[in-house]
């Protein structure tokens, strides 16, 4: 069968202020398996430009494949990108199937068969086995749809028909990507070098509330380190990749199996770059073997602190204190990883003199570089089921993307939220010690990742302020977050349309806002 998959274009500001891009795994995960089962498969990035609806419209006419696959990585706030697409494409191909898979999707099928006739299957889950099964089925009629896990449909009478999970993927190595559909070339990251994302296991042990990515992959399993190792090296040496972005939740979570990874990866002798995520008190566990992470080429990690209060790390159930962050944090500097610090603003109802202490310390941990989010209540999250009531001022899906406030304060209004984020923010990176690393640290390596970041968070600081006053809306008695997350973001019933002269986002406002403008 003849498949195009493809990655709509996202509105965050991660996306469209870095002039680079990384490629999309997760479709790649699936293009592997596809090819391999003897399928032509192609994919369109949309990403780059971004790609308006007319141009990926007429490159799907140009194609004309039987069926559309799409998915994106900023899965929720991905979602009325993909929607925009999954809309045209089904008024002028009427026979194509539209399948439509990843994290958002897994959880909202329910809304998305009522709201997007377009859709015809939803993938939950995991989705290299699945969508070899799913396009089999769909080549093969006499393969009955129920027989295949994982998928979501409308039957004969038009019912959705919602058929069981798919096992977990055990073996993973078995999996392929599909690294030859990309032009490696066009992919770049940490300052124009070479770059793609790996992703060395799944899952993750610990239950943050507000977090699900431990649920949508289930359970935590790992590729074989030296495989994986060898998958590194073979694409820095046969297809010049510098820059190696883990896409794990958690890669470090067994201490012998990243450790055998370090090692396996030492012994490739490849000079490469590895950014990824990670547990402050795997940082800690792992001080001895520390220069192991720095040989093998991990230059940063974002470290997911998102608080500086032991009791609001207790009640999101983050399983980490202040004085492991901290501690963290000091271990990196002293081999020479750079430390990103996490920072979520409203998992509890901060007064301003919160915010005042957070900045105090967090000077105080001294992280190198500082990222301030806001907290984002999914549906599959106990964050959310907790915060249920709460009411939700942001109301555009494609603004969930963790750097717009939702949830409205009780104490502070989102103008002065704000105020306090970016000063926070600026603050922080410009601090003395941040600067120095910035121009004088004696490794040129930690400098150019110090450099790179301050350029484009630079960029991101005045573009964040700029949307927030012309161009975000966002609504002051908006509907409570079971509400909005019952699908409550397509038919608001707080619906007022956009005010009269207010300027309109740029490339993704094909509809018009339908959200009130109240500060
Ligand atoms: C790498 C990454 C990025 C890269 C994306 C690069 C790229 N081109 O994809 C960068 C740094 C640019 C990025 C940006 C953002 N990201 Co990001 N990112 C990740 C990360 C760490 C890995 C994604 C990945 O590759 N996963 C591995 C692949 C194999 O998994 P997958 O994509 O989910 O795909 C599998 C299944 O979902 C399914 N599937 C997916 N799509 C489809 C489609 C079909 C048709 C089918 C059948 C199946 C299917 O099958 C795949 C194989 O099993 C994840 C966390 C994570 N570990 O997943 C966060 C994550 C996806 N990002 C997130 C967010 C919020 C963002 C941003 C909005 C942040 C911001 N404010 O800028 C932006 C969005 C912009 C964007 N372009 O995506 C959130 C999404 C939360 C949510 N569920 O809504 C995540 C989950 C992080 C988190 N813990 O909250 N991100
Ligand atoms: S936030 Fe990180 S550590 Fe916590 S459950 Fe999610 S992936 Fe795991």
């Amino acid at each position: 069968m003849k498949v195009f998959l493809i990655n709509p274009p996202h509105p965050s500001i991660g996306s469209r202020i870095p002039r680079e891009h990384l490629p999309p795994l997760g479709l790649l995960a699936l293009g592997g398996p596809l090819r391999d089962a003897g399928h032509e498969v192609k994919l369109l990035d949309a990403e780059f430009g971004p790609l308006r609806l007319e141009e990926i419209v007429k490159q799907i006419l140009d194609l004309r494949p039987s069926a559309i696959l799409l998915g994106h990585s900023g899965s929720t706030s991905g979602h009325p990108s993909a929607v925009r697409i999954i809309r045209a494409v089904r008024e002028v191909l009427p026979g194509v199937w539209i399948i439509y898979g990843g994290v958002f999707p897994t959880y909202h099928y329910a809304q998305i068969m009522e709201q997007e006739p377009g859709v015809d299957f939803v993938v939950r889950s995991e989705g290299e086995e699945t969508i070899v099964k799913l396009i089999y089925a769909l080549e093969n009629p006499e393969r009955r749809l129920q027989e295949v896990p994982g998928i979501v449909f409308r039957g004969e009478d038009g019912k959705v028909v919602v058929n069981p999970l798919a096992p977990v993927i055990r073996d993973l190595d078995a999996c392929r990507v599909g690294w030859e559909l990309i032009d490696h070339k066009r992919y770049t990251y940490y300052g124009k070098r070479r770059a793609v994302v790996v992703q060395f296991s799944r899952g993750c042990p610990h239950h943050c509330h507000y977090c699900g990515q431990h649920g949508f992959w289930r359970q935590w399993r790992h590729r074989d380190p030296v495989k994986f190792a060898a998958e590194i090296a073979w694409l820095h040496r046969e297809l010049g990749v510098e820059v190696f972005n883990l896409a794990d939740e958690n890669p470090t979570a067994h201490r012998e199996a990243w450790r055998a990874f370090l090692e396996a990866l030492i012994s490739e002798k490849v000079k490469v770059i590895i950014i990824g995520t990670t547990r402050a008190g795997d940082i800690v566990r792992d001080a001895d073997i520390l220069h192991l992470y720095k040989r093998a080429g991990v230059e940063r990690f974002l470290l997911g602190l998102e608080s500086t209060e032991d009791a609001t790390l207790q009640a999101i159930h983050k399983g980490s204190t202040q004085a492991v962050d901290r501690e963290a944090i000091r271990l990196m500097r002293q081999h020479g990883i750079i430390s990103m610090a996490a920072w979520v603003a409203g998992f509890v109802q901060e007064k301003d003199s919160d915010y005042w202490r957070t900045l105090r310390q967090l000077l105080s941990y001294d992280p190198d570089q500082i990222q301030a989010l806001y907290a984002t209540p999914h549906s599959w999250t106990p964050f959310a089921r907790q915060e249920g009531k709460r009411r939700v001022i942001q109301p555009d899906l494609s603004r969930w993307d963790y750097k717009h406030q939702v949830l409205a304060g009780a104490f502070v209004p989102n103008w002065r939220v704000l105020l306090w984020v970016k000063f926070i923010e600026v603050i922080c990176q410009a601090r003395l010690k941040a600067v120095w690393r910035l121009l004088a640290h004696p490794d040129r390596r930690f400098r150019d990742g110090m450099r790179w970041y301050s350029n484009i968070g630079r960029r991101v600081w005045i573009y964040e302020i700029w949307q927030w006053l012309f161009h975000d809306r966002r609504t002051r008695f908006g509907p409570t977050v079971s509400e909005f997350l019952r699908g409550g973001w397509k038919a608001p019933a707080w619906k007022t349309v956009n005010p009269p002269g207010r300027a309109k986002d740029r490339s993704y406002s094909d509809e018009p806002r339908e959200i009130v403008a109240a500060r």
